[in-house]
């Protein structure tokens, strides 16, 4: 189908009407998240831990009432994007529930994003209004979100904290208001996509698909009322907001609970306070925690479950994880743009310590297809293409990238390469994108080339990942300069002065006369990578 006049490409009829009749769809919006039976019958229970601050499931509901009343008092109006740059607060939480309660769309970026990707959100989503903390925190504290903000195309800047000249976040609060239910096959939020072009690209996800992915994934993972979930990444990320991170929390009527990073000197502590009995991280930070609790004091027993997933997690120590702590992992494999894979929980040890896990829903489809698209042999690798029920059909406002993205029957090419066991299972074997995957955290390689390229001495630059015990891969900027080549820490400084995010930029640098080229004269980042090997 030809996506809408707002960027917005639709499923087609048929699909649309097979996943209303089998259940995937309903009516529900994500300002309902909030467990309904929880609100009626248990209300105290808490909902959110954030900080000093506790928050039942009553106060949030009325604390998201409240500023979504304040939202319309600003003057946003359902339908207008709003760009949304905070930590892991009750900030956050009660903004999102605000926003997507007024059918506003919360555009999700990452704290450690820049005037780089922020101004090109700004633009792109032609946002009314910009949302972040005053600074950031930790160790790049330094950082002054009000300046960037007095650089943005939007009419409203809201800070949570210090507001100086703009809207304080916390004066977002007002009496609640009748508010009219947004459509549930609308969009419900933008979600950012790791990235393999020049620029980042916006996913948008409906209301009702993005509502089944998180109560689904919320069945799979067991989620209960009894469930503590640890918020280690950012809420932002899908990951953790959505699979079944927050939003699945909420909707099973468990309690959410935010920690700054996930740092064993910052988690450990809310795990012992709290009693967690979930959290979901990235491999490096499992491998942190695999490493801590030998000498940690604090008791983490009341772990059950560890969520691994945003890059490949080594069979090896997925293997460690039962014994050293003492809870059992799943593996995930997980994308903004829709299709997650979650290993069972009662998947035998084998396919959970091996494996990446299958796909959430019975309406996934999978295929797994070589170079020219056809399908490979049972068992062999190809890179996985995928449609289903929370799958996205298009990027927002982006036709050129879409063509190249999704094959004519709408399947997203993922750019993974897989390999497909008969229970269904994946093994993600590698990656054919354009993308570093450091730790979890992604890089567009064009992207960061074409910072570079703006470098008075670099003359031509290839990026591509070096393997790394830690983090699974870094970033590797390969440079033909003019003149003295600059040094890694001139790049950085450079890169931070264009208002690049600092997880892209490189960690290496590597001179060369000329690049490798492939028989058709593209740069060939296989010979560069196999350089560094
Ligand atoms: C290998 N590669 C993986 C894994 C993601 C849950 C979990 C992760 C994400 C995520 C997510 C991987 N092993 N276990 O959104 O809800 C790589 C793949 C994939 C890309 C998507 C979630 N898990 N990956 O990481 O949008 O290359 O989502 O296509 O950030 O991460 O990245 P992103």
């Amino acid at each position: 189908p030809e996506p809408a006049p707002d960027g917005f490409t639709p499923w087609p009829k048929d699909l649309e009407e097979r996943y209303i009749a089998e259940g995937y769809w309903g009516d529900r919006v994500l300002g309902d998240v909030l467990n309904r039976d929880v609100l009626r019958d248990d209300p105290d229970r808490t909902a959110l831990v954030a900080g000093d601050e506790r928050l039942s499931y009553a106060e949030l509901d009325r604390r998201a009432d409240r500023a979504a009343a304040g939202w319309l008092r600003l003057g946003v109006r359902p339908g207008d994007r709003v760009v949304v740059q905070l930590p892991n607060s009750a900030g956050f939480v009660v903004t999102f529930l605000a926003l997507v309660r007024i059918g506003a769309v919360p555009v999700l970026a990452l704290p450690a994003h820049r005037e780089s990707e922020i101004g090109y959100l700004c633009e792109l989503a032609e946002a009314r209004a910009y949302v972040a903390a005053d600074r950031a925190a930790g160790g790049d504290g330094a950082f002054d979100y009000r300046v960037m903000a007095r650089t943005l195309p939007v009419e409203h800047v809201v800070i949570e904290g210090d507001a100086e000249e703009f809207t304080a976040l916390a004066d977002l609060d007002a009496d609640p208001v009748e508010i009219a239910r947004p459509d549930p096959a609308g969009v419900g939020v933008f979600l950012l996509s790791g990235g393999t072009t020049g620029l980042p690209k916006l996913i948008p996800r409906t209301h009702r698909d993005y509502v089944y992915n998180l109560e689904a994934s919320a069945e799979v993972c067991g989620f209960g009322r009894d469930t503590v979930y640890l918020v280690v990444l950012p809420a932002a990320h899908n990951f953790a907001l959505a699979c079944p991170g927050v939003l699945g929390v909420f909707a099973a009527g468990g309690t959410a609970v935010l920690a700054p990073s996930g740092s064993p000197d910052e988690a450990f502590p809310l795990i012992e306070r709290e009693r967690a009995t979930v959290c979901a991280v990235v491999p490096p930070i499992a491998l942190l925690w695999l490493d801590a609790v030998s000498w940690a004091e604090e008791d983490v027993s009341s772990l059950e479950l560890l969520q691994v997933g945003g890059a490949k997690f080594a069979a090896e120590r997925a293997a460690e994880v039962p014994e050293t702590l003492g809870c059992r992992v799943q593996q995930v494999f997980g994308m903004a743009e829709g299709l997650l894979n979650y290993t069972r929980l009662d998947d035998p040890r084998d396919l959970v310590e091996r494996t990446q896990g299958r796909p959430l829903s019975p309406a996934d489809e999978v295929r797994v297809v070589d170079a020219d698209g056809a399908d490979v042999a049972p068992g062999e690798v190809g890179e996985l293409l995928t449609r289903g029920p929370y799958t996205l059909r298009g990027y927002y406002r982006a036709p050129e990238h879409n063509a190249r993205s999704f094959t004519p029957d709408g399947f997203y090419r993922t750019g993974d390469l897989v390999r497909r066991l008969p229970s269904g299972h994946l093994i993600v074997e590698g990656r054919e994108k354009d993308q570093i995957n450091r730790g979890g955290d992604k890089v567009s390689a064009e992207e960061l080339e074409s910072h570079l390229l703006a470098h008075p001495a670099v003359h031509d630059a290839a990026v591509v990942g070096v393997p790394d015990a830690m983090m699974g891969e870094r970033t590797c900027a390969f440079l033909v300069v003019r003149g003295t080549a600059p040094a890694l820490a001139e790049i950085k400084d450079f890169l931070r002065q264009r208002g690049l995010a600092a997880y892209k930029w490189p960690d290496r640098i590597e001179t060369v006369d000329t690049f490798p080229r492939t028989p058709v004269g593209k740069i060939s980042k296989k010979e560069l990578a196999a350089r560094l090997a």
